[in-house]
């Protein structure tokens, strides 16, 4: 699908709109007369057998949700191979993403891996060099944990100014899943890691080959060897059979289709780690070795692809939140531009280096909204203004774009990507 936002379409807006105001709570309920409570015939599912258990040994969605998808921006996307899809955080609720709709990103297209054919690796400078099959990994203990995984470049579109129309593609690039996996500790400590080992160069089996220099600190922490996602095998665009977690660093360093780890005294300074995923600075100097996704949130409902479509009255605002650095106590979202920040209310599990959710109920009066949301991280870390980040790291990056987004709401409910300035 194309979203290419025309640029004069950014919107920077000045001042200060009318706060929605206290009203007196509408009731919200069908209205009597309803056919939907009073035709019989125009609901044929319960005047026929459905179909059997058969039907689907691997169930699907409803046909009626078809429009849940992943979808990419066609002009960040020249070709398939080298690719990006976003999940569609504006159809989700909860904290998990749902395994079919986790977003995508390849450097050499999916690798189609045979589990039996499947080796994993562990040279360098290690005591023993040891190879793992599947089954060899099943005999190791293993951990659960939910985990997002960010691409560094999420939100990177937006430096310049709002541009993409929708959290799917300004705040796409994330997903939140249980992993089962082993500790890659265990599996360094039966290689014997040697004193000068300080660093591991994880390689992916997919033709691009992807690596990473990761420090040892961080591998004897809390990486994982992860096969299983949301309880079942890992899907093979997420790198079935194995991938590497690394929790709350970019997604870049999260390897798929994992078949070596290479121990080592140094950093290798590969291409993903200096040409790609550095920080161009506005005196031309770059940040080096930028691991962690700082906090960050984004309000998905409403937002331009999930406009408001009741009138005024009773309205349910929602978005996720997650830090790198560790849990979300607490999300300021405010309506008016920042005006009134109020509270949201978390709702459901709050793990560290996870999405959490937060809602935020109000009284829509009908004027038009500005909606911020601004995430605190357990460190005490505050989610910066994009003007902010601007004013240290310039316009020139692509990567770690973690400032406040807005969303504009008209009177008829209609939502746009706009900054306020
Ligand atoms: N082997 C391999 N691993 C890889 C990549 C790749 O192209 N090949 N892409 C990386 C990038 S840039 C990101 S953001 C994440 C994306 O993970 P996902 O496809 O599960 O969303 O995988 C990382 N691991
Ligand atoms: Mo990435």
């Amino acid at each position: 699908m194309t979203d290419r936002t025309d640029p004069s379409r950014r919107r920077f807006l000045t001042g200060a709109l009318a706060a929605g105001g206290a009203v007196a709570a509408t009731k919200v309920a069908a209205q009597a007369g309803d056919p939907a409570i009073t035709d019989i015939s125009q609901q044929p599912w319960s005047q026929y057998l459905g179909p059997g258990v058969d039907a689907a040994p691997y169930g699907v969605p409803s046909p009626h949700e078809a429009h849940v998808v992943r979808r990419n921006v066609e002009w960040l996307t020249a070709d398939t191979v080298s690719s990006i899809n976003f999940t569609p955080l504006h159809e989700l609720d909860g904290i998990i993403t749902p395994n079919g709709l986790c977003f995508e990103r390849h450097h050499g297209g999916v690798a189609e891996v045979d589990p039996g054919m499947y080796r994993l690796m562990i040279n360098g400078l290690v005591d023993t060099p040891l190879v793992f099959t599947l089954e060899d990994l099943m005999r190791f203990p293993r951990e659960n944990h939910a985990y997002f995984l960010e691409c560094a470049a999420n939100t990177g579109m937006e430096w310049r100014g709002a541009q993409l129309n929708g959290c799917q593609f300004t705040h796409g690039m994330i997903h939140n899943v249980m992993y089962t996996g082993i500790p890659l500790r265990i599996l360094l400590e039966q290689a014997g890691v040697k004193t000068n080992g300080k660093w591991i160069l994880p390689e992916g089996a997919d033709a691009a080959g992807m690596t990473r220099s990761i420090p040892m600190e961080k591998a004897l922490d809390d990486c994982l060897v992860a096969f299983k996602m949301n309880g079942e095998a890992l899907r093979p665009e997420q790198g079935y059979p194995v991938r590497l977690v690394v929790p709350g660093w970019e997604g870049n360093m999260w390897v798929k289709w994992l078949r070596r780890i290479e121990v080592g005294d140094e950093p290798w300074h590969h291409r993903e780690e200096t040409s790609k995923y550095t920080d161009l600075l506005e005196n031309g100097q770059a940040r080096r070795f930028t691991w962690e996704m700082d906090a960050k949130s984004v309000i998905t409902n409403p937002s331009p692809q999930a406009p408001l479509t009741h009138g005024p009255g009773p309205t349910v605002l929602t978005g996720v939140a997650w830090s790198g650095r560790g849990t979300i106590p607490r999300v300021d979202v405010t309506i008016d531009g920042g005006k009134n920040w109020h509270m949201a209310r978390m709702s459901g599990p709050s793990f560290t280096k996870s999405m959490h959710r937060f809602y935020f109920e109000f009284e829509w009066d009908g004027s038009p909204l500005l909606l911020q949301s601004r995430a605190h991280d357990s460190t005490g870390y505050v989610q910066p203004t994009k003007d902010m980040l601007r004013e240290i790291r310039g316009e020139n990056s692509i990567y770690h774009n973690n400032g406040i987004q807005t969303w504009y709401v008209n009177e008829q409910g209609v939502a746009e990507n706009v900054e306020i300035s």
